[in-house]
C-alpha cells in the first residue's frame, strides 16, 4: 500500500493504531480500501476529483442520506436493511484533503456480507430488486431538492451523445476497426431515442426523486449466511434524478448473463432474471410508481445499456480518461457488450413489456 493511502487512513485512526489495508471492490472511478484493525473493519475511499469536482457537496448528501437511514433503522430495529455510516476524521471533519489535493473519507464496513460477481439464479435477482425497492421507498421520504446535484449531466443521455459527437469529430483519423464500426453504427441506430426520458422529464410527465444513481450488482451486499440482500452501497451518486435511471441500470447489470468485462458476444438479457428482479422491486417499492412512471419503464430498460455503452465508447475515443482500464481497447469492448445487451433487450421487447405490465406495486 502506498504511503499516501496509509497516511490518509491514519487521519481516521488513533495515532498508535497499526491497521492492515487491502484494496476493496471493483469500482471504475474511486479507489477503495478495507482498513482492518483487530476484529473490526472500515472502508477508506479516495474520491476521484476528475469525476466529482465538489467533494464537500457529496459529503453533505452522504450525511443527509445516511442520517435518514440511521433514523429509519432506529424506528424499526429488526429491519435487515443497512446503509454504511460516515466515520469522521480525528478532528471531527467529514473528509480529509491531503497535500496532493486528494479527498479521503471513511465509512463503516457492513460485516458478514458479500457481493456477487454475477447472478446465478432468479432468487438472487429478486433480492437485488428488493434492495433497490427498499432504497427507493426509504428515499421517497426525502424531498429531492434536499440534495445537491453532485454530478450535473449524469444520466442525461442527450448530453452524453453531444459529448460523444464532439469527441468523434476530434478523432476523425481513428482507424475504423470492425469493432469500432459496429459500435458507431449502433449509436446512429439509437440516436433518435436518446432523449426519451429527458423529454418526459421536461414535459413534467416524470418527476425528480432521490435516486441511487449507480445500483449495479456490485453495489448490492448480500448476507453471507442467509443470502438475502441487506444493503446498497456506493452512495456518491445519490442525488435528484429519475427512478427510471436506477431501474434501467439495475436491470442492465443484474439481468445480463455476461459481466461488464466479459467478451461482448456473451451479452444477453435474461428474462427470468428480469421477472424476478421486478418481483422483488414491486414487493418493496410499494406504491412508489405512478401510471406515467410505468409508461416509461421499457424505455429505461432499453436506454441505460445504450447510455453506458456510449459513455464507454466516448472514453475509448478520448483515451480512457474516465473509466479505469487494465488493457487497451477495454472500453471499446465494454461498449460493445452494452450495445449487444441493448439489442438483446430490443429483441425481447414484447416479453419485457408484458413483465413490466405485470409488475405489482403493493
Ligand atoms: C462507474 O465507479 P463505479 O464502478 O461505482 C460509473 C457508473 C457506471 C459504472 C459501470 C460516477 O461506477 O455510472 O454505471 O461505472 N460511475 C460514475 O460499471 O460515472
Ligand atoms: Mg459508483
Amino acid at each position: 500500500m502506498t504511503c499516501q493511502v496509509v497516511s490518509a487512513a491514519r487521519r481516521f485512526l488513533s495515532p498508535t493504531a497499526r491497521p492492515q489495508l487491502e484494496p476493496l471492490g471493483r469500482g471504475l472511478i474511486n479507489d477503495t480500501y478495507r482498513v482492518i484493525e483487530g476484529n473490526t473493519s472500515w472502508v477508506l475511499q479516495r474520491i476521484n476529483r476528475q469525476v466529482f469536482p465538489d467533494p464537500p457537496a457529496i459529503m453533505v448528501n452522504l450525511r443527509r442520506v445516511t442520517e435518514h437511514a440511521r433514523l429509519a433503522r432506529k424506528g424499526c430495529p429488526e429491519t435487515r436493511w443497512r446503509l454504511p455510516e460516515l466515520i469522521p476524521t480525528r478532528e471531527g471533519a467529514d473528509y480529509h484533503e491531503d497535500a496532493a489535493g486528494d479527498c479521503w473519507r471513511a465509512m463503516t464496513y457492513i460485516e458478514d456480507t458479500l457481493g456477487l460477481p454475477a447472478i446465478a439464479e432468479p432468487g438472487q435477482a429478486e433480492q437485488v430488486g428488493r434492495a433497490l425497492g427498499w432504497f427507493h421507498r426509504l428515499m421517497s421520504e426525502l424531498p429531492a431538492d434536499d440534495l445537491h446535484d453532485t454530478l450535473p449531466g449524469f444520466h442525461v443521455t442527450p448530453g452524453y451523445l453531444a459529448t460523444f459527437d464532439a469527441t468523434l469529430a476530434r478523432c476523425s483519423d481513428q482507424v475504423r476497426t470492425p469493432e469500432l464500426e459496429e459500435a458507431l453504427i449502433f449509436v446512429e441506430r439509437c440516436r433518435e431515442r436518446a432523449a426519451v426520458l429527458e423529454n418526459a422529464k421536461a414535459e413534467g410527465r416524470l418527476a425528480l426523486r432521490v435516486i441511487h444513481g449507480d445500483p449495479k450488482l456490485d453495489n448490492v451486499l448480500f448476507d453471507r449466511r442467509t443470502g438475502e440482500a441487506v444493503s446498497l452501497i456506493d452512495l456518491d451518486t445519490v442525488k435528484p434524478g429519475l427512478i427510471h435511471y436506477d431501474l434501467g441500470d439495475c436491470a442492465r447489470s443484474s439481468c445480463n448473463r455476461a459481466r461488464e468485462c466479459s467478451h461482448p458476444d456473451e451479452a444477453c438479457f435474461d428474462l427470468d432474471l428480469f421477472r424476478a428482479l421486478l418481483k422483488g422491486y414491486g414487493r418493496e417499492a410499494g406504491g412508489c410508481l405512478t401510471g406515467e412512471d410505468r409508461d416509461y419503464l421499457y424505455d429505461a430498460v432499453c436506454l441505460l445499456p445504450f447510455e453506458l455503452g456510449l459513455r464507454f465508447l466516448n472514453d475509448h475515443l478520448a483515451g480512457d480518461v474516465y473509466f479505469k482500464v487494465s488493457e487497451p481497447g477495454q472500453n471499446l469492448r465494454r461498449a460493445l457488450g452494452q450495445f449487444r445487451l441493448a439489442r438483446s433487450i430490443e429483441s425481447q421487447e414484447r416479453e419485457i413489456r408484458a413483465a413490466l405490465t405485470a409488475l405489482q406495486c403493493n
